[in-house]
C-alpha cells in the first residue's frame, strides 16, 4: 500500500476535507503501524539503556525521517493545501527530561536503532514532563506540563510487575513508544507506570501530596525534592523503574535462553548517571531469589552493568541516607550492606595485609589516600554514595567528554581510578544529525546534498567534504543565505509567540540551556549590563546585537530564579530604551524546551558555551550549534575542548582560566570575587547597575539584591574571574562577524567537523569497548 493509501485508511475521507487535528491522528497510526513493520528479531545479547529522563521530543516528523517518508507525506499533504509545519505543531512536546542527559539518552536510542543493535530504552512514564515555564512579573511560575492525549505514541501492554516496597505493593504497567532509527530497525522505550496514578491531587501549580505514593508515584520529573517526603518519593520513583527494569531484564533474557549465570551474554545495561543505581542491589536480590547465591549473584551483576557519569558537581552525585532506604526499601538495606562490607574488607586487604612489603612502601601514600571512608559505599554517617556502587559493582566508568574523564580520573574519582585504572574510559556525547540537522534546518540540509551528496547522512565524516569548498564563493554565500532566512523564521516565531519584534540582520548570539551558575547565564547578564551602559555612553555596535536566553530554572533553586528575575528585567530596559533598543535586544525565550531548541539552533551566529572550565561534563547543544553553522563563543571546558580542537584557533573564540586553574582555586579557597570589584571599574559598574533605581523601578528588590550579595560575597563558580576575558572575546566575535566572507568560512568549517559529534560515532564506540553487541554477523537466541 502506498503512503498516500495507508493515510487515507487512516483517516475514512480526503485529505484536503480533514481537519489539521484528523491529519495529526492518522498519520500517527500510520507512523506507528510502519515503525511495528521493521521490529526486528531480538538477538541473543541485548543493550538495556536505564534513566530516569529521555528528552524524547516531539515525535511525530522525526519518526517520518527515519521511515522515508517525511518529503512524501509533506508533498501529499501539500498538494491538499496542508501545511506539515502546522501539524507538527499539534502534538503535545513529551518533556520527559530536564537537560542534556535526557536529550542524550534520545539520541542514543536513536543511534542505537539507526546502526541496528538489538536495544531498548528502560524509564518511567511520568504524567507531567518538567514542568511548564511561564513569565508573571518577571518571575518564573511553573504549572504542569501534561503530554498524555487520547492519541499518543504510548502503546499500552499487557507486562505488568509487582514492585514491593516498605508496607505497599504496586503493581506496574509497562507502556512502549516505538523507536526507529533512521532507515533501519524498530527498538523500544519501556516507560513502567502504575493505573492508580491519579493526575487531579495536583493542586496550586505543581503541588501535590506527596506522601499518597499509589497516586502520585509517576505523576512528576523530579518532582520537588526540598523536604523529606520530596526526597522519599525520588527513592520510590528510582526503586519502582529499576525493579521493573530488573524484572523485565531477567524475563527477556531466559527468554532469549540464559540460565541467569550466562547473564552477561544476554544484556549489557548501561546506568545512565545515578538514578537508576538501585538496579545493581535489586538485580543480586532477584537473582539471589532465583537460586544463585550472593557471591554468584554479585559477581554476574558486576559484569552486567556498566556507569555512565555526567556530572562532577559534588550535590549532583547522588547520596540517600540509610535511613532513607530502610523507609522505602528495606530488601535492599542488606544487600547494600553486603556490598560496602566486601569493599571495606577489600581495601583494608589490599592496603594493610595482603600486598609485599615493596608494594606497600611504594604506595604507602596512596595507601593514606585510600582511606576507607573516600571509597566506601556506606559512609560513617550513614549515608549510601550511589556513585561507589556503580563503579564497585560495574565493569565500566565513562565520561562523556575528553577532558571530563580526565578530570574523573585524575581528581573526582581519583581514588577509584587507582583502584580500578581498566575500568575508566571516555565516550565523548554525540547527537543524532536527524534530528538536530535533517528535521531543524532543512535548507542546509538541501544545500549538502546538492554539494557533497548525500552519504553525510549515513557516515557523519562525509561532512569533511566540505572543506573543499572554502573558497567557494557561491557556497558561501548559500551559506549566509540560509542563516538569514532562519535567522528569519525565529523572527517570526518570536513576534507571534512572545511579541517580541528582533532584527533579523543583527547578529544572534544564543544561550540555551538549563539555568544553572555554573552555566554561567549571569555573566552573559553582565556583559548585556555592560554592553547598556557602553551604547548609553554613545559606543554603538556596527552591527546591531540579539542576546538569546532560554532556560528553566529548578523550582527550589533560589538563584537560578534571581538570574532569570535579572534577565527578563534587562529584557524589558533594554528593549524599551531607543538609546540601545536599535543597537541591542535581549530575548528571554519563555518555556524553552526541545521543540523552541529545534527553532533557535539553525538561526544561530555565535554559540555562547561559556561555563565555568571543569564543571560542564560535555554540553551537547554546543555540538547542535556547529552542526548548524554557529561559530563557538566559550571556555575550554567540556566538549568545547574537542571542538576546538576539530575547528581550529581560527573558527572558535575562546577565553577565560582553564580547568587546571579553575582546580587550584578551588583547592586553595582563594578566589575572592569582591576584590574582582574593588579593581575593576567595568565590573563594579555592572554589578551594580543590577540594583540601580532603573532596575527597582521594574524588578523585585529582593531578588535583585540576593543576586548581587551572591556574585560580590560568594560567587562559586567565578563569575567575575572570566568576566573581563569573555567581554574581551566577544567583541572580538561581534567584530569578525562584519568580515562576511571570513565569518561564512567559519560557519563552513564548523559544519564540516562537526561529524565526528554524531551519536552513531558514540554508540559505536559504547558497542565497540563496553557493551560488544554484535551488529553484522547476528548470533539469534535459541
Ligand atoms: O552527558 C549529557 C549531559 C552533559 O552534556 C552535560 O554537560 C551535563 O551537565 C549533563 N549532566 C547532568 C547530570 N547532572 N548534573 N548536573 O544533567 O549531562
Amino acid at each position: 500500500m502506498s503512503v498516500q493509501e495507508t493515510l487515507l485508511k487512516h483517516l475514512g475521507k480526503g485529505i484536503a476535507e480533514s481537519s489539521n487535528e484528523e491529519l495529526y491522528g492518522a498519520l500517527l497510526q500510520m507512523v506507528q503501524e510502519l515503525a511495528v513493520e521493521k521490529e526486528a528479531p531480538q538477538e541473543k545479547k541485548k543493550i538495556y539503556y536505564i534513566s530516569a529522563e529521555f528528552l524524547i521530543g516531539k515525535l511525530l516528523s522525526n519518526n517520518m525521517i527515519n521511515l522515508g517518508i517525511y518529503e512524501e507525506v509533506r508533498e501529499i499533504l501539500a498538494s491538499h493545501g496542508k501545511d506539515i509545519c502546522e501539524i507538527e505543531e499539534l502534538e503535545p512536546e513529551p518533556s520527559l527530561g530536564n537537560g542534556g542527559l535526557g536529550r542524550l539518552a534520545a539520541c542514543f536510542l536513536d543511534s542505537i536503532a539507526t546502526l541496528g543493535m538489538c536495544g531498548d530504552g528502560i524509564g518511567l512514564n511520568y504524567h507531567f514532563g518538567l514542568f511548564k515555564q511561564e513569565f508573571e512579573n518577571g518571575l518564573q511560575k511553573e504549572t504542569p506540563n501534561p503530554w498524555i492525549e487520547e492519541k499518543s505514541w504510548l502503546i499500552k501492554t499487557d507486562v505488568s510487575y509487582p514492585v514491593s516496597f516498605r508496607g505497599l505493593t504496586l503493581k506496574s504497567r509497562m507502556y512502549d513508544i516505538e523507536v526507529t532509527g533512521y532507515e533501519n530497525r524498530t527498538n523500544k522505550l519501556h516507560l513502567f507506570d502504575v493505573d492508580s496514578v491519579d493526575e487531579t491531587i495536583v493542586q496550586d501549580g505543581i503541588s501535590f501530596d506527596k506522601e499518597d505514593i499509589a497516586k502520585n508515584l509517576t505523576l512528576f520529573l523530579y518532582p520537588d525534592d526540598s523536604d523529606d517526603n520530596g526526597r522519599l518519593l525520588r527513592i520510590y520513583q528510582q526503586y519502582f523503574m529499576v525493579s521493573n527494569g530488573a524484572q523485565l531484564i531477567l524475563d527477556e533474557c531466559v527468554e532469549r535462553g540464559s540460565n541467569l549465570y550466562d547473564l552477561p551474554d544476554y544484556a549489557v545495561i548501561q546506568i545512565n548517571d545515578t538514578h537508576p543505581t538501585m538496579v545493581i542491589p535489586e538485580l543480586i536480590r532477584l537473582l539471589n531469589a532465583r537460586g544463585l547465591d550472593m557471591d554468584e549473584a554479585i559477581d554476574v551483576v558486576s559484569r552486567t552493568c556498566a556507569y555512565t557519569n555526567h556530572t562532577i558537581l559534588a550535590e549532583a552525585l547522588e547520596k540517600w541516607p540509610m535511613a532513607y532506604l530502610k523507609k522505602v526499601v528495606p530488601q535492599l538495606v542488606p544487600i547494600i550492606e553486603i556490598l560496602d562490607d566486601k569493599v571495606r574488607r577489600k581495601y583494608t586487604v589490599i592496603s594493610k595485609h595482603s600486598v609485599s612489603r615493596k608494594f606497600s612502601e611504594e604506595y604507602s601514600e596512596k595507601v593514606n589516600e585510600y582511606s576507607d571512608e573516600s571509597v566506601a559505599i556506606i559512609d560513617h554517617g550513614d549515608v549510601v554514595h550511589m556513585a561507589h556502587i556503580d563503579i564497585h559493582y560495574g565493569f565500566s566508568v565513562n565520561g562523556v567528554a575528553a577532558l571530563h574523564t580526565e578530570i574523573l580520573k585524575e581528581n573526582e574519582l581519583h581514588s577509584f581510578y587507582r583502584i580500578y585504572p581498566e575500568k575508566f574510559n571516555n565516550k565523548t556525547n554525540g547527537i543524532t544529525f536527524r534530528r538536530w540537522l535533517l528535521y531543524c534546518n532543512p535548507l542546509l540540509t538541501r544545500l549538502l546534498d546538492e554539494q557533497i551528496g548525500t552519504g553525510y547522512k549515513k557516515d557523519a565524516k562525509e561532512l569533511e567534504k566540505l572543506l573543499e569548498f572554502e573558497n567557494d564563493q557561491k557556497l558561501l554565500a548559500s551559506l549566509l543565505e540560509i542563516k538569514n532566512e532562519n535567522k528569519k523564521v525565529l523572527c517570526d516565531y518570536l513576534k507571534v509567540s512572545q511579541g517580541i519584534e528582533v532584527d533579523p540582520n543583527s547578529i544572534f548570539d544564543i544561550q540555551i540551556k538549563r539555568l544553572h551558575e555554573y552555566k554561567r547565564q549571569q555573566m552573559n547578564a553582565l556583559y548585556v549590563i555592560h554592553k547598556y551602559l557602553e551604547i548609553k555612553a554613545g559606543k554603538k555596535p556596527n552591527t546591531p546585537i540579539t542576546v538569546i536566553f532560554g532556560a528553566k530554572a529548578a523550582p527550589a533553586y533560589v538563584i537560578a530564579k534571581d538570574i532569570i528575575h535579572l534577565i527578563l528585567c534587562l529584557q524589558e530596559i533594554v528593549n524599551q530604551d531607543p538609546d540601545v533598543s536599535p543597537y541591542m535586544k535581549v530575548v528571554m525565550v519563555e518555556n524553552y524546551n526541545v521543540s523552541k531548541a529545534e527553532k533557535l539552533i539553525p538561526a544561530c551566529d555565535i554559540s555562547e558555551q561559556i561555563s565555568l572550565a571543569s564543571k560542564e561534563a560535555s554540553g551537547t547543544g554546543n555540538m547542535k550549534f556547529m552542526l548548524n553553522g554557529a561559530v563557538t563563543l566559550g571556555t575550554e571546558d567540556g566538549a568545547n575542548v574537542e571542538i576546538h580542537e576539530l575547528v581550529g584557533d581560527d573558527n572558535i573564540f575562546v577565553f577565560g582560566a582553564e580547568s587546571d586553574e579553575v582546580i587550584k582555586h578551588y583547592d586553595h579557597a582563594d578566589y575572592v570575587s569582591r576584590s574582582y570589584y574593588e579593581k575593576d571599574p567595568d565590573i563594579k559598574a555592572a554589578i551594580d547597575f543590577i540594583t540601580c533605581e532603573k532596575m527597582l523601578e521594574i524588578g523585585q528588590e529582593e531578588n535583585l539584591r540576593r543576586l548581587q550579595n551572591e556574585l560580590l560575597n560568594k560567587d562559586w563558580f567565578m563569575t567575575l574571574l572570566d568576566f573581563k576575558a569573555y567581554t574581551k572575546k566577544k567583541e572580538e566575535a561581534l567584530r569578525a562577524y562584519e568580515d562576511r566572507t571570513a565569518w561564512a568560512k567559519k560557519m563552513l568549517v564548523n559544519i564540516a567537523r562537526a561529524g565526528y559529534f554524531s551519536s552513531d560515532r558514540t554508540i559505536e564506540e559504547y558497542n565497540r569497548d563496553i557493551w560488544r553487541l554484535k551488529t553484522d554477523a547476528h548470533e539469534t537466541c535459541q
